[in-house]
């Protein structure tokens, strides 16, 4: 379909990243593709299959793939537009290296030695432990393995982690906890014939829109909705019941609702007695969390806390689903752990129609968490201190104990480390910490103290403009793999396009960097992708998150395969648990205690609101991929502050009008979006833009203590209306440039005001 013209694009140019609006060629070129490629989205976790339209070797267009069991052919708005990246003028396709006047393009070969030589002298001088790795998990299961392989046998180094530290892990440690495995108890079918659906700490519609499909084909049926987060989001407007909880009192709510559970009797006691292990200490802890107490906590009236033990509790069937909400916060594994302590008390796990799931977050959220990407974990989800687990990967990879490192930091102290000037180099890749870490500055400041840092990118992040080195790397379309998606269902991404210039697969340039260090043996017979993932397949075997079964032409055949796999033979495992037998030592599923206590940071005289953060629908992540592409930036042009009418009325702020907001890290000014569906004591900012437009600015690396992820989704701040003049350039520039799109014409600037 053709498209006016826009000025929106002739405006980015001069503010900075350039806005692709247009497949190669223009829209009015419309070519027939020379093939369509079936392959997933590059983007979140839910891996929706699409086909993409490829006409000389560029991605031009998409068209829906209906046969996939997942998303039959439904895509959100970024998933629709994603091909936009490859065209993009801001594509890095040679590698560049920083020099007095800036960043300079150079040949590869330079580029390499630099990286190499600079590997070897500072871990020459300050031991192989001062150079880290910090990854991501966009990258397909063959990368999460060999960045994996590449810090612990290439570089030597017990310092590597990854995004994922920001985003799954609490769910991990709740997982294994409870159940000794770390996935979706269930796939997404069985939450069509759920009774009950409790949806916590996570905006379905913006960030997970496909699941929105399977719970609103459940409610078809009768099901009914319960939804607890502090903003009314696009699904909780459709819910049976909305509990709007104060941020960070998810424990007190969940133990609250295990109390009436008890008190009224609707424990499956046979489930709880043959097949759990803890739940008399569990009652203990939660013996005095009456519907008085969690109510005064949470700040939601007793008659729905009720309502809502009732709900759970009389159904037949249920599935609990989860994402980050509860669990970005200090206390984010006994959050978790109190929503599955509710599912296990109720018996309703391993059986049709019954489930629990955190939803997962990026591209490979889930895969990436499983293979030796984690600073305390080898592949298989193995753990890198238990001798067993080190001896088995050390006879798959060919190395001694000595020679492969134990556990290292995770990822925000990786960042506090290289702050205090103990890691003097890093690697990067996957990852743009300088927009998604929290306390913005604190991570500016650390990245201006690395000796060396070297990134690989396909795109300039904010991050990458730091680095002494970048390397250009390969989009998700222009190389093979596979990847997991939220249900544990192992897919294959497969490539439609050849890289530009210089760009390679990070698979390539890591064996690369290892073979120049003198570690080739270990990773020379990695020739594509498929070879990589048949060590894996080994690697993982007989761990919980065994692919050993899965292969490429077994996802072909079955549109994908659910691991566990042990076997060839075996046809995966869509629900777990079937048998009642669980992964923990004695078989069981445990529950664990959870007792409440606040969050890092609560409100006070001088600091009175709870700041929340985190996504809208048309952005992903840092926005480094989003923030380039025309229609996203047109739907959501900058960062806003979302308020209540009644909050904004007391400090005299409408719509649009400026509003700095305070927190003991720093300050930002954002317009005024003013709604009605979020808590009045609370705000809430997304988190997709950089430098001044960055919410970051604001957060604390207050962590929680077992996961080690920030407490991104409470941190209390002070808000204060003033004057346009304040926006940011940044700002200003992005709102004019949002209303000349809409309106077509040029405009002044008071104009937007
Ligand atoms: N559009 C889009 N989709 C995405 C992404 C993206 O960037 N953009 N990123 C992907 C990734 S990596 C992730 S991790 C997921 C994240 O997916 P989600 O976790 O669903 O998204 P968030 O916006 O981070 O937060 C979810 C909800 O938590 C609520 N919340 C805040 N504080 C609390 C609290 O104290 N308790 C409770 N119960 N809720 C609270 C927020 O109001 C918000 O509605 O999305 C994935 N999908
Ligand atoms: N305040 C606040 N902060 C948050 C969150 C929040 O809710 N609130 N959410 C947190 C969460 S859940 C997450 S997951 C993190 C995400 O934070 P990041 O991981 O830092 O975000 P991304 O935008 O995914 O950064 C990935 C970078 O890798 C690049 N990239 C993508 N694919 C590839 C690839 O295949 N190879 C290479 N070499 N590069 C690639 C992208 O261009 C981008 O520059 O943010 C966290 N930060
Ligand atoms: S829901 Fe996720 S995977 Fe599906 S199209 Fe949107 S971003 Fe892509
Ligand atoms: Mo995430």
């Amino acid at each position: 379909m053709a498209m006016p013209p826009n000025r929106l694009d002739e405006l980015s140019r001069a503010f900075g990243p350039h806005l692709n609006l247009a497949p190669p060629g223009g829209w009015e070129a419309n070519p027939e593709p020379d093939k369509l490629v079936k392959t997933h989205c590059c983007f979140c976790g839910q891996q929706c299959g699409i086909q993409l339209k490829v006409k000389d070797n560029q991605v031009i267009g998409f068209e829906p793939w209906e046969d996939f069991p997942f998303n039959q052919g439904k895509l959100c708005p970024k998933g629709v537009k994603r091909y936009l990246q490859g065209n993009h003028p801001d594509r890095l396709k040679h590698a560049l290296m920083r020099t007095e006047q800036g960043f300079a393009e150079v040949e590869p070969e330079p580029a390499l030695d630099r990286v190499v030589d600079e590997i070897q002298s500072i871990q020459g001088r300050y031991g192989k432990d001062a150079f880290a790795v910090l990854s991501g998990v966009s990258l397909t299961n063959e990368k999460s393995y060999l960045a994996g392989k590449f810090a612990r046998l290439g570089l030597q180094t017990k310092n590597l982690d990854y995004n994922g530290r920001l985003c799954m892990v609490s769910a991990g440690a709740g997982n294994k906890k409870a159940f000794g495995i770390d996935r979706a108890a269930n796939s997404w079918a069985d939450i069509e014939g759920a009774e009950v659906i409790w949806v916590t700490g996570a905006n379905v519609a913006e960030c997970a829109p496909i699941t929105t499909d399977y719970i609103w084909r459940a409610r078809d049926r009768g099901a009914k909705l319960i939804v607890c987060d502090p903003r009314i989001t696009p699904l909780a407007r459709t819910a049976d019941l909305m509990l709007p909880l104060k941020p960070g009192s998810d424990c007190a709510l969940t133990n609250g609702i295990l109390h009436l559970l008890h008190k009224w009797d609707l424990i499956d006691w046979e489930f709880v007695n043959q097949h759990t292990s803890g739940f008399e200490e569990t009652l203990e802890a939660v013996k005095d969390c009456t519907p008085e107490w969690t109510s005064n906590l949470t700040g939601l009236p007793i008659a729905a806390i009720e309502q809502a033990a009732r709900m759970w509790g009389e159904a037949k069937t249920s599935f609990l689903l989860h994402a980050r909400g509860i669990e970005h916060q200090s206390k984010g594994v006994e959050n978790v752990s109190s929503c599955i302590n509710m599912v296990l008390a109720t018996g309703r796990i391993g059986k049709p129609n019954c489930g629990y799931a955190t939803i997962t977050g990026q591209g490979n959220g889930q895969g990436g968490r499983e293979h030796g990407h984690k600073c305390d974990q080898l592949p298989g989800n193995r753990d890198i201190e238990n001798p067993e687990h080190r001896k088995y990967i050390c006879e798959v990879w060919g190395c001694t104990d000595e020679e492969l490192p134990r556990k290292g930091l995770t990822a925000q102290e990786i960042m506090n480390a290289i702050h205090a000037g103990e890691i003097k180099g890093l690697l990067c890749l996957c990852f743009n910490p300088l927009v998604s870490l929290p306390d913005t500055e604190f991570t500016r400041e650390a990245l201006s103290k690395l000796e060396f840092f070297v990134v690989l990118d396909f795109f300039l992040s904010e991050t990458a403009q730091h680095a002494d080195v970048v390397l250009p790397a390969a989009l998700h379309e222009e190389d093979d793999g596979t990847s997991t998606s939220t249900e544990g269902r192992v897919i294959r991404i497969r490539k439609a396009v050849d890289p530009p210039g210089d760009a390679r697969p990070d698979w390539e340039i890591l064996v690369d960097i290892a073979s120049r260090l003198g570690r080739g043996k270990y990773f020379d017979h990695f020739t594509s992708p498929e070879a990589i993932f048949n060590e894996l397949r080994v690697a993982s075997k007989g761990g919980t998150a065994d692919y050993f079964g899965i292969t490429y032409a077994k996802i072909e055949q079955n549109m994908g395969v659910f691991w566990p796999c042990p076997d060839l033979d075996h046809p995966g495992t869509p629900r777990l648990f079937e048998d009642k037998v669980f992964f923990t030592p004695d078989k069981k599923a445990h529950f664990v205690p959870t007792v409440w206590r606040p969050p890092m940071e609560v409100v006070d005289a001088e600091y009175p609101v709870w700041l929340t953060t985190g996504r809208t629908v048309f952005h992903y992540l840092s926005g480094t991929q989003t923030r380039r592409i025309g229609f996203l930036v047109e739907q959501c042009p900058h960062p806003y502050l979302e308020i209540h009418p009644r909050l904004a009325e007391l400090h005299g702020i409408a719509e649009g009008d400026a509003v700095e907001i305070t927190s003991r890290r720093g300050a930002l000014v954002l317009p005024a979006k003013v709604v009605r569906t979020i808590r009045p004591d609370t705000v809430f900012i997304p988190y997709h833009w950089p430098g001044a437009l960055s919410a970051n600015r604001l957060t604390a690396r207050h962590l929680d203590p077992v996961s080690k992820i920030p407490e991104y989704k409470v941190s209390a701040v002070r808000i204060q209306k003033t004057t346009p003049d304040r926006f940011s350039p940044e700002l200003a520039e992005l709102q004019r440039m949002a209303f000349e799109a809409r309106t077509n014409q040029p405009v002044l600037p008071e104009q937007v005001y």
